[in-house]
């Protein structure tokens, strides 16, 4: 399997390229619209042609670039049925099966941080968005988000995959780039060494967060696949 980590600075992005050797097919998980160009560059000089761009959820804090590279590329974009992105080509549920050359990519519904929230699991590893980040959690004060179903979203869902699965964050502040889940679940400030729910509850109410810099424009863009112009224009 090929595999990319890239990272966009100005919103501490990360974003995903896997690929398979023996088709040349590919995958992007939650690409940044500023970043398309690179992406494409480097598919370009990997060889692979990019079938799928998957969104963990309509980020409030980037625009997407989905939109950009299926005008380009000619990819799919793929979400969750209740994410709020009507624009997308595959509009997925929890346990479907995607599969990419030889890889297969299994979703995972992880409501919580928003509505319409997933996690893919692809192998050895899991894709989490910002469901569980490393340390931490995706925020619950807005996008529908609710603390309480992100808790048994990340025990049932996440928690119960093999403890060496490797997690990769939508998100990191802190330079981290991979996690597992066995880390996570024993050093996790807001959910590790078996913090009760209502523990967590707490800790999410007094979070305090700004509002996010971008929120405003990111999140019209993100439910037109990070075109909105294209879309009212038809
Ligand atoms: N300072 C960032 C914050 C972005 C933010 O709130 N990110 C969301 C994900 S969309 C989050 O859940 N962050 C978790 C945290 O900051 O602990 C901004 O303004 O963009
Ligand atoms: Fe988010």
């Amino acid at each position: 399997m090929l595999f990319r980590q890239f990272f966009e600075p100005d919103t501490f992005t990360y974003t995903y390229l896997l690929g398979c050797e023996r088709t040349r097919r590919a995958f992007l998980v939650d690409p940044v619209a500023s970043e398309v160009e690179a992406y494409i560059r480097l598919l370009s000089e990997a060889n692979l042609k990019l079938i799928y761009t998957l969104e963990t959820h309509v980020h409030a804090d980037h625009i997407t670039g989905s939109g950009l590279l299926r005008e380009k590329l000619g990819s799919k974009s793929v979400v969750h049925r209740d994410a709020g992105a009507m624009c997308a080509d595959l509009l997925v549920t929890d346990g479907i099966l995607l599969q990419v050359g030889d890889l297969e990519i299994e979703v995972r519904a992880t409501p919580g941080h928003t509505a319409g929230c997933v996690s893919y699991v692809v192998g050895d590893r899991v894709f989490t968005g910002d469901s569980l980040l490393i340390g931490g959690c995706g925020r619950t004060d807005f996008q529908q988000g609710d603390a309480g179903l992100l808790y048994d979203s990340i025990h049932h869902k996440l928690f119960s995959l093999p403890a060496d699965t490797l997690v990769f964050p939508g998100h990191d502040y802190q330079g981290h780039r991979v996690s597992t889940i066995a880390q996570e679940m024993e050093t996790n400030e807001r959910l590790g060494a078996n913090k009760s729910r209502d523990e967590f509850l707490t800790i999410m109410k007094n979070l305090k967060l700004a509002y996010p810099k971008y929120i405003d424009q990111a999140l019209p863009a993100n439910q037109a696949c990070g075109r909105p112009t294209l879309e009212v224009q038809g």
